[in-house]
């Protein structure tokens, strides 16, 4: 009786186990289990948490009602969105932490303007490029700072972190350097003469610009670093499908029209228009 009673139950188990094999679910073998439900890796399958920021319009920033918007959000969303992913959360950082918060699994990815460089590269994993243009110095009319090598003994805003703080501590030598957590507290200080410019990206610096009656002093090309989407090391599968997401919205004219929206007026770059719209002419270095 009590053996006719378990047998089935020991069948079940049995065909269970069997199936949970062949599936590749069960204890052990949960990765693999992962694997499937979650191809990307991400925190919580099905959405990418994203670490951005809320102050760089026009590239990304934080609109009235606290939604992200933005270039380079915008054209996350839709790469994203050609990954199958619909859930998209932006979560705005400082840019000094974005990085290591990306790297240490906090976020699924950045989406900021971030460079592409070798050095940053030693902390997370890079998407292919998708936008490179020019590094600006903005002041205020009466500063006297005309071109950068006016800079010389004036005091120069740049954002912790960020390749425009590298470069000045290379070439803006003579200039006094101070660090800002974020944009808008280095504009601030620009139009409140604490510092006499600041040092930031040229989309930007030209909202700010136009925001506040500031001037652009130089524009030094940033060509060598395309910005990318940054991904924790080793999640291939991610970064693929945001390759081929983003050469899909590259070749069917989605990134030029989200270019022409987010910059209007700005001379459109070569390198990321559909194959049929690109001349001979060889873009700017990459
Ligand atoms: O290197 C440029 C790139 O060519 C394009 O112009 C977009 O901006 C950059 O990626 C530089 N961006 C800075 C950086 O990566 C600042 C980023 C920020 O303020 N959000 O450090």
């Amino acid at each position: 009786m009590t053996r006719t009673n378990l047998r089935p139950g020991v069948l079940i188990a049995a065909a269970v186990a069997a199936v949970l094999a062949l599936s590749g679910c069960g204890g052990s073998a949960s990765p693999s289990s992962s694997a499937a439900d979650n191809p990307y890796g991400l925190i919580e399958p099905g959405s990418i948490r994203v670490a951005s920021l809320g102050d760089s319009k026009p590239y990304a920033f934080a609109d009235a009602q606290g939604n992200f918007t933005g270039f380079d959000v915008e054209l996350f969303k839709d790469v994203a969105h050609r990954a199958g992913v619909d859930k998209v959360v932006f979560t705005g950082q400082d840019f000094s932490g974005l990085l290591a918060a990306v790297a240490n699994g906090q976020f699924d990815a950045g989406v900021a303007a971030i460079g592409i460089t070798d050095k940053r590269k030693q902390t997370v994993d890079f998407s292919d490029g998708y936008l490179a243009g020019y590094l600006t110095v903005i002041t205020t009319k009466t500063s006297g700072v005309s071109n950068a090598e006016a800079l010389g003994g004036k005091r120069l805003g740049v954002v912790q972190g960020t390749l425009q703080e590298a470069y000045a501590v290379k070439n803006f030598t003579s200039a006094s350097l101070v660090r800002f957590p974020d944009n808008n507290t280095a504009i601030s200080a620009v139009n409140s003469g604490s510092v006499d410019a600041h040092f930031l990206d040229y989309e930007a610096a030209k909202a700010y610009q136009d925001q506040f009656g500031l001037i652009s002093a130089a524009d030094i090309p940033s060509f060598d670093a395309p910005a990318g989407f940054a991904v924790a090391k080793g999640k291939t599968a991610f970064t693929d499908a945001l390759n081929n997401g983003l050469a899909a919205a590259m070749e069917d004219g989605t990134w030029k029209k989200l270019y022409q929206k987010w910059f209007p007026g700005s001379p459109m770059p070569e390198q990321y228009l559909p194959k049929a719209e690109q001349t001979a002419t060889p873009a700017p270095s990459k």
